[in-house]
């Protein structure tokens, strides 16, 4: 045990005058790395890993690393309450009183007249545990209604799916202690380096000790992850099943299959053997458009390996047959034997950081509380007796697509969305809009003020976020952590579950007046106390846990039930599944092409995914310069030969279109994708973008058992957006986070105006750079004059200008001290990428300040960050491997590599690249 603080009580370092330690989670990924967050008084002033935790033993990537840089200012934080006084007004701030009671009354109006399911709630896989559980209980044992769905339907609702319908029983089989025992490891639809680094790093020094394990990637495009395999499986887009069934025809005949584990622990084998029979390696390959023999070269290691680990993620979630995709590859898993034992199994990631805790508690529309089901009566009376409610509602709830089609269709009238940014998120962001626009009354509890969604709130409830809360979230393996509060909340933020226990005792008011009590709570232990109890006897019991233990013992694994001390680590040892017969239940899965195909219309295939550093819509690593410096701008990649067969160049600007919406991304042209397919990042949106982002073209379609949708998967037309001639880059060194944030505030109403427009950040925290790169059909004088006074370029002493009326070009830049401290270029912009690497370097200026409109600007071309921690440029990297450098080298020479390691796998694909081209 180590000696830091670690707080029980709500906001327990806020009285704190010294620096001190709090022991709490990483608030991103499902890996759930301790952190130690540093603060004095109210202010966090630094995050390092805990050594102590088993997740991470005091690692952690690029993302947990920014984390106190990330809460620097409160500057675009929800502040107070906000309502809206009548349709069409402005949100004016109020008290807390008067919020929680204009929700509590118009909820409750709403069901007394229309009944319980005209209202819903949308929440999220980021709250805790405690705020979780609240929310639940409150729609379903007060309410009334099974209208709880979570951002996790969009996440993790196909691997709940796949596992129950295998093993009886949701969650994982395995545990962290795998990724070190494991002799080969599939990687199947997850970009691990990027989006679960801590855990790639225990993978990374497993391998590096015992150099004979293998990896197999099977993604579509070339990832970081793929690259550093021993074999990528580089198969179509959203043809998985068919490769899982092709593997499994060729280890039955060939019989490599493990028939002592079939018979003894599972059922349901001759059909699946039935089904597969036409599914020839030979057939499976051509669907995958990928070798036969590296099909059968993955099939004899998964089979052969003495154990073989199966992490994977959204490229097998996110489908419109997500569910055959998880359980084709259990089938594989139970077929021949590997699992239950140290190193194999199949290995559902989780994305966000308690999706795990929200599926404990049920908290969504096709769920009750531990893992009990709504359409079981018996569960549903065991719940209702625990709560002291008469019932519970037997009608299934909606699930995310369809509760905002409810929502747009008048159904719904009521809709309470909590931690989660729908109108960035889901697919087919144009609909969710239009759904929040019909809405009689929308409620938003969001941490931060400048969301995509927060427009639509006619209620904004601020919330207390990460440093600020109490609680407990689990991870990926089962593990429950707990999470403390380094500060109080800013201004009148408030936990997640003491806003919906005050909204919930005034609606129980309201609704079942003189009924005991059922939001009692003073402080998020007595939830997870009760939360516990309602687990006992069921397979995730975790009635043995609460703080005390998880203070004493540390973080632990459930199921841990009574008077046990510690969880266990992995399910299934002995061969019972939670099924009624005890056996684990082989799926036939046949293959289905995914819902959009391509056509002469829509000819690419479009799939989405994640960034390095950057976390889901940006409300917290946007703020973050270092956040930015590995991928500065939003792109869609496309392969080299596909641009040039429609003659389109690196950098231009495309309008990305399918029968959903539009917008419009600068091109970046890579092998890493294949040929007909494209691929964008998840995460920029109308914060940053003219546009809300690449859900304007993703589509609704959802797997027909667990409702996800398909958001690995559009059709979509890519043509050159040469409309847009007139074009505008401005960047402006600010005063700190707040400065930037401030002006980044005062920029992003200019977005909207344009046909392409995008903000980053560059620079150093300590002096960011806010940059704006516009693109419009035709010159715009009162737009180009609403900028220059927004970014404090408009002429005077400081600012060197340059205007030509008649070609509509103006230059203007700025000294600030003798340094080149901001910039705008429009009409003309050649020179702009030097510009910006002048503002950002923020050095002393030579030379005749005129110089600096020339094109070069004596700057270095602008240069990717590879390394965060030690700001390592990739050009730097380059030219040492031209040198003959390793990895150990460039990490001795540069330092790059050996903070947090979140580039080590970019590193080595590098180094690889050369060897490749030698
Ligand atoms: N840096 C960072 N890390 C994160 C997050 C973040 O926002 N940023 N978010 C967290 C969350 S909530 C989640 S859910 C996870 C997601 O983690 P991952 O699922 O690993 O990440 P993605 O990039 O969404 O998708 C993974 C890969 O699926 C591939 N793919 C697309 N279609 C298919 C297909 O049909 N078959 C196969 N086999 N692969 C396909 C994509 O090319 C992509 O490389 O990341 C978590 N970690
Ligand atoms: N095209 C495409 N779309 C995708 C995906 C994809 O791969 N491709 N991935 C999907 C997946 S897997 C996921 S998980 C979703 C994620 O999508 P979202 O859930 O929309 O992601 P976030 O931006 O993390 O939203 C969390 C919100 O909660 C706020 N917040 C932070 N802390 C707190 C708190 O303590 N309390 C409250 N009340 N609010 C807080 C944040 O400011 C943020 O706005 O996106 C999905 N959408
Ligand atoms: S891997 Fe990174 S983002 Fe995920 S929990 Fe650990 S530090 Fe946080
Ligand atoms: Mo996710």
């Amino acid at each position: 045990m180590n000696t830091i603080a670690r707080p029980l009580g709500e906001h327990g370092a806020r009285r704190a005058a010294t620096p001190r330690l709090t022991a709490s989670t990483c608030c991103y990924c499902g890996v759930g790395c301790g952190v130690l967050i540093e603060s004095e008084g109210d202010r966090i002033t630094g995050v390092r890993g805990d050594p102590d935790h088993p997740a991470n033993f005091g690692r952690l990537c690029s993302k947990g690393l920014a984390l106190a840089a990330s809460a620097q200012s409160t500057v675009g934080r929800a502040l107070r309450p906000e309502l809206r006084p009548s349709r069409g007004a402005l949100r004016r701030p109020v008290d807390w009183d008067t919020a929680l009671d204009t929700v509590a009354r118009r909820f409750a109006d709403v069901i007394s007249e229309h009944g319980p399911d005209a209202v819903a709630f949308y929440v999220s896989g980021q709250l805790l545990t405690e705020d979780y559980y609240v929310f639940n209980k409150l729609a379903k044992g007060l309410v009334g209604t099974n209208n709880i769905d979570t951002n996790s339907r969009l996440c993790m609702s196909s691997a709940v799916t796949g596992y129950k319908l295998a093993f009886g029983a949701d969650g994982p089989p395995t545990c962290y202690d795998d990724l070190e025992r494991a002799r080969t490891v599939f990687f199947a639809g997850s970009n691990m380096a990027y989006a679960h680094p801590v855990l790639f790093r225990r993978l990374e020094a497993a391998r590096a000790a015992d150099p004979s394990i293998r990896w197999v990637t099977i993604d579509p495009r070339h990832t970081d992850t793929a690259a550093v395999s021993d074999l990528h499986l580089r198969i179509q887009p959203g043809t998985d099943v068919a490769l899982f069934d092709g593997m499994l025809h060729h280890l039955i005949w060939e019989g490599r299959i493990d028939a002592g584990y079939i018979g003894r622990g599972t059922e349901g084998f001759d059909d699946l053997k039935r089904a597969v029979r036409d599914m020839t390696p030979a057939v499976a390959a051509s669907i995958c458009g990928i070798d036969e023999e590296d099909l059968r070269t993955a099939a004899d290691w998964f089979a052969a390996s003495p154990a073989t680990l199966s992490l994977y993620c959204m490229g097998l979630n996110q489908s419109s047959h997500g569910t055959d995709k998880n359980l084709a590859l259990i089938n594989l898993h139970l077929a021949t034997g590997q699992l239950g034992r140290p190193g194999a199994g199949p290995f559902s990631l989780t994305g966000q950081p308690n999706a795990m805790g929200g599926r404990e508690v049920g908290g969504m529309a096709t769920m009750l509380a531990a893992h009990r089901d709504i359409g079981n009566a018996a569960h549903r009376a065991e719940v209702a007796a625990f709560w002291g409610v008469e019932t519970l509602s037997e009608r299934p709830g909606l699930t995310a697509v369809d509760l905002f089609d409810a929502v747009a269709g008048g159904r719904v009238k009521a809709v309470w969305i909590v931690c989660t940014n729908p109108v960035h998120s889901m697919p087919d962001i144009g609909a969710v809009r239009q759904a929040l626009q019909a809405a009689e009354f929308v409620v938003v509890q969001e941490a931060f003020a400048d969301t995509d969604t927060v427009p639509y709130a006619d209620v904004l409830l601020p919330a207390a976020t990460w440093g600020e809360k109490n609680g407990t979230v689990t991870n990926s393996e089962r593990r429950v952590s707990r999470v403390r509060p380094a500060v109080g909340p800013p201004g009148q933020a408030r936990p997640d579950w003491w806003i919906a226990a005050e909204i919930g005792r005034r609606m129980q008011a309201r609704l079942r007046p003189g009924t005991p009590p059922l939001f009692p709570y003073r402080e998020a232990g007595a939830i997870f106390d009760e939360h516990a109890a309602l687990t006992r006897g069921r397979d995730l019991d975790m009635s043995g846990m609460d703080y005390r233990l998880l203070e004493t013992a540390g973080p632990q694994q459930w199921p841990l039930p009574a008077g046990s001390l510690h969880g266990q680590a992995r399910r299934y040892e002995d061969g019972r599944f939670a099924t009624a017969s005890g056996r684990a239940r082989f799926h036939a899965t046949p293959y289905r092409p995914v819902a959009a195909a391509t056509s002469a219309r829509y000819p690419f295939h479009l799939t989405t995914g994640r960034l390095r550093d950057q976390w889901h819509g940006m409300s917290r690593t946007g703020r973050v310069v270092q956040a930015f410096s590995h991928a500065p701008e939003p792109a869609l990649d496309m392969n080299p030969r596909d641009a040039a067969r429609r003659g389109l160049r690196a950098g231009e600007l495309v309008r990305i279109r399918s029968r959903e919406g539009e917008l419009v991304l600068p091109l970046n042209t890579t092998d890493d994708v294949p040929s007909g397919t494209v691929f964008a990042a998840m995460h920029w949106n109308g914060r940053f973008l003219n546009s809300g982002g690449i859900n304007e073209v993703s589509n609704a379609a959802v797997d027909a058992r667990s409702f996800q949708p398909e958001l690995k998967h559009a059709a979509v037309r890519v043509d050159k957006a040469d409309e847009l001639a007139w074009q505008a880059w401005a960047a402006i060194a600010a005063d700190g986070q707040e400065g930037a944030l401030a002006l980044r505030t005062r920029l992003q109403p200019l977005l909207a105006a344009c046909g392409y427009a995008a903000l980053s950040l560059h620079g150093t925290q300590a002096r960011p750079v806010v940059a704006l790169r516009a693109a419009c059909a035709e010159a715009d004088d009162a737009w180009l004059a609403a900028l220059a006074d927004a970014a404090g370029l408009l002429p005077g002493p400081d600012v060197l200008d340059y205007r030509d009326r008649r070609r509509a070009v103006t230059k203007a830049v700025r000294w600030q001290d003798g340094v080149p401290a901001g910039f705008l270029l429009a009409g003309d912009v050649a020179g702009a990428d030097a510009l910006l690497e002048l503002v950002a370097a923020g050095r002393p200026w030579q030379g005749p300040r005129l110089r600096a409109f020339a094109p070069d600007a004596g700057a270095a071309p602008r240069d990717r960050t590879v390394c965060q921690c030690k700001t390592v440029p990739e050009s730097a990297i380059v030219a040492a491997i031209g040198r003959g450098a390793d990895v150990p080298a460039l990490k001795a020479e540069l330092g790059c590599g050996t903070v947090c390691g979140s580039c080590v796998p970019e590193l080595a694909r590098l180094c690889g690249a050369r060897k490749v081209l030698a």
